[in-house]
């Protein structure tokens, strides 16, 4: 988290959200559009004077997550924990400056549900009664026959199930009017094709009661009262926008930045923060938030880009090679308002050599060394007089930029806002092909300082007002013109500065030979794209991603035996566990696979197989996992198991 100075008690705050994302896995740009987008929206506005919270966090309970701890053969709170430090990690890398970071594993916070959900019910807004419906397991989501797209959940396009189950219910229904007049005479919803979206797909066909609770996996915070009932992930996960602020605790923070300013996601959640959210927030008595904005999404080959489909495109690989503000620069551009935007490595690689490298770099570059070749980098602030009117024309444009972006900001058109940006930038570099500064060396020499200042001038107020979108290339740009940092837009305007004295900088970045780095990332990406399945936990991996190195003596800590397997059974509630005995040559051990996907427990029995024998003990499920049972992970993601040959109890080495 980024250290800031206290703000002013008399500032106007503007408190700003991400979603908090799954802790199921590695993020990917998806993940990171929106907090960019969200870090350049909060960092727009503190520099505008706000008072700015910026809020992300991890949504850590639920059924998904704990069958992908599962899955890696870890307890649900040891995964979760390495998950959040490598998602804070992909957020350091970024540059991101958030605020606070609210985990939904936070005592806290699940101090805070607990009691929502007891008011809930004590007020009769939450209800005992029996689910009967299909169920999309990877979303957690019930469904209506009528809800559902050709048999399938609208949400994920997967096959659903049929279900049944005792539920508490929250009453959806007793808000729905509420909730149309939320939607259609304000402008809460942005942008508007949602709206339309939300009342004829949701509200008009009639809201049902939302089933809040599960019983079919124990990952998560128990109903008080009613303790074999888990509060389902949507009611645990929306109100971490207030318990971060300490609602139900101090709320210092709640009372100062509630209601929000502006949640911001894609599109396919919408629906819980546009309906759901405000419904929870009405039945609290407690006002709506200001501003939902869905975004669209990052697509892959037509398809959204998901941890679970496994065409991810990973971050920290992006940014070891092209940095930060590339990346920055490229999510926070190419996402146009409201649509998705197709990925491909093509269009990222073009974007940063046409308007990073060309534009930007060569913009700064060139005028600098004209600057230092010319002056020796000194340039004074120019008469009024001597301005001409082509320099009077450039200069209403550098005067009106800070204002447009603004209004952009406050939308949030976040690409147009740099679009505009770009746009004087593209102006400037015309600037200089019309005064032909390279000529005026041999003829005017004082018109060639007030082109010069012009100049310098534009790629200040530019700098400035990219500092918000690129972190790094805005600063040294200030250091290259000889001035501080500002803090604020106070200066965005034309002639706030004397004089400069300019020295070189550090290129934003090469030009890339874009047939050279394609072949790069498609190898890099044959070999990490490999289904989740495959994904290893963070704790094998530094904080880039690549597999640590371990000495001779650290493996030799590692007890690997032959077993024999001798009885096997599946775990009740889970679709990925197997219980197994097995025999290690001295005793019978319990062990807890997560292979139940590709074997049934009569395809095991009998055979050997390669134990990790000095594991700490592992609670899953509510079955203590004495070692881990070594496999193979194929192309297809599978895990096979290893099956050494020899007896029962020999060591492996
Ligand atoms: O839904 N394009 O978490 P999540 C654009 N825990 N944005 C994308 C994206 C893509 N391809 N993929 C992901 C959850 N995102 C819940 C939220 S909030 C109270 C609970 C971004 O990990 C986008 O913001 O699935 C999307 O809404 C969010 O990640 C979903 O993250």
């Amino acid at each position: 988290m980024a250290k800031r100075p206290a703000a002013k008690a008399d500032k106007k705050t503007f408190y700003i959200t991400t979603p908090i994302y799954y802790a199921s896995g590695a993020l990917h740009i998806g993940h990171c559009y929106t907090t960019v987008c969200c870090d350049a929206i909060a960092r727009f506005k503190r520099m505008d004077g706000y008072d700015v919270y910026y809020l992300t966090g991890t949504d850590e309970h639920g059924q998904k997550v704990q069958q992908a701890a599962e899955e890696r053969g870890m307890s649900p709170q040891a995964f979760v924990d390495s998950l959040a430090e490598r998602i804070k990690a992909l957020w350091t890398r970024m540059d991101i400056s958030n605020d606070g970071f609210i985990r939904t594993t936070d005592k806290a916070h699940e101090k805070a549900i607990a009691d929502i959900f007891t008011k809930l019910y004590e007020k009769g807004d939450i209800y005992k009664s029996e689910y009967v419906g299909k169920y999309c397991e990877p979303c957690e989501s019930f469904w209506t026959e009528s809800q559902l797209v050709d048999g399938k959940c609208p949400d994920c396009g997967r096959p659903v199930k049929e279900t049944k189950e005792e539920c508490y219910f929250f009453r959806l229904s007793k808000y729905a009017d509420r909730l149309r007049k939320l939607l259609t005479e304000t402008d809460f919803l942005q942008p508007d094709s949602r709206v339309k979206e939300m009342v004829n797909n949701f509200i008009d066909k009639g809201l049902s009661d939302l089933a809040v609770t599960r019983t079919s996996f124990d990952w998560g915070i128990k109903v008080p009262f009613d303790p074999k009932h888990v509060i389902y992930v949507w009611i645990d996960a929306l109100p971490n926008y207030i318990t971060a602020l300490g609602y139900g605790a101090d709320g210092k923070n709640f009372s100062k930045y509630w209601p929000c300013d502006m949640h911001v996601m894609a599109k396919e959640i919408v629906r819980f923060h546009s309906i759901v959210w405000p419904a929870i927030l009405m039945a609290l008595d407690i006002p709506v938030p200001k501003r939902v904005y869905g975004h669209g999404w990052i697509m892959f080959d037509g398809d959204k880009m998901s941890k679970s489909k496994g065409n991810v495109v990973d971050p920290f690989i992006l940014t070891d090679r092209y940095g930060v503000d590339a990346l920055r620069y490229f999510l926070l551009r190419a996402m146009p308002f409201g649509d998705d935007m197709q990925y491909s490595n093509e269009l990222l690689l073009s974007s940063i050599n046409n308007d990073i490298v060309n534009d930007l770099g060569n913009l700064v570059r060139r005028t600098f060394a004209m600057s230092r070749q010319y002056f020796g980098g000194a340039v004074k602030k120019p008469a009024a007089d001597k301005l001409d009117d082509g320099d009077k024309k450039f200069i209403a444009e550098i005067d009106g930029l800070a204002a447009a972006v603004r209004a952009d900001m406050d939308r949030p058109l976040v690409s147009k806002a740099l679009e505009r940006i770009f746009g004087l930038i593209d102006s400037a570099n015309k600037y200089i092909d019309a005064n032909k500064p390279w000529a005026l060396i041999k003829t005017d020499t004082d018109r060639l300082n007030t082109v010069m200042y012009v100049l310098l001038d534009a790629i200040r107020v530019s700098a400035n007002l990219l500092l918000p979108f690129l972190t790094a290339y805005p600063r040294r740009i200030f250091d290259g013109l000889g001035l501080p940092v500002p803090e604020d837009l106070a200066a965005c305007a034309f002639g706030k500065v004397d004089a400069y004295k300019t020295t070189e900088i550090e290129p934003i970045l090469n030009r890339l030979d874009i047939k050279k780095e394609l072949s790069e990332l498609e190898a890099i990406a044959a070999e990490t794209n490999k289904p989740a399945a495959a994904e290893k936990p963070a704790a094998d991996k530094d904080k880039d991603g690549a597999p640590e190195q371990i000495s001779i003596d650290e493996f030799f800590k590692t007890e690997l035996r032959v077993v024999k397997i001798e009885e096997c059974v599946k775990v009740e509630k889970s679709n990925k566990l197997l219980k197994l005995t097995v025999f290690d040559g001295e005793r019978r051990r319990t062990i807890v696979s997560g292979i139940a996907h590709c074997y049934a427990p009569e395809d095991v029995i009998g055979k050997n197989a390669a134990l990790v024998a000095n594991l700490k003990p592992a609670k899953l499920c509510g079955i203590v996992s004495e070692g881990m049972l070594l496999c193979s992970v194929g192309a297809d993601g599978k895990p096979k198991l290893v099956e050494p040959k020899g007896e029962a109890g020999e060591k492996i080495c």
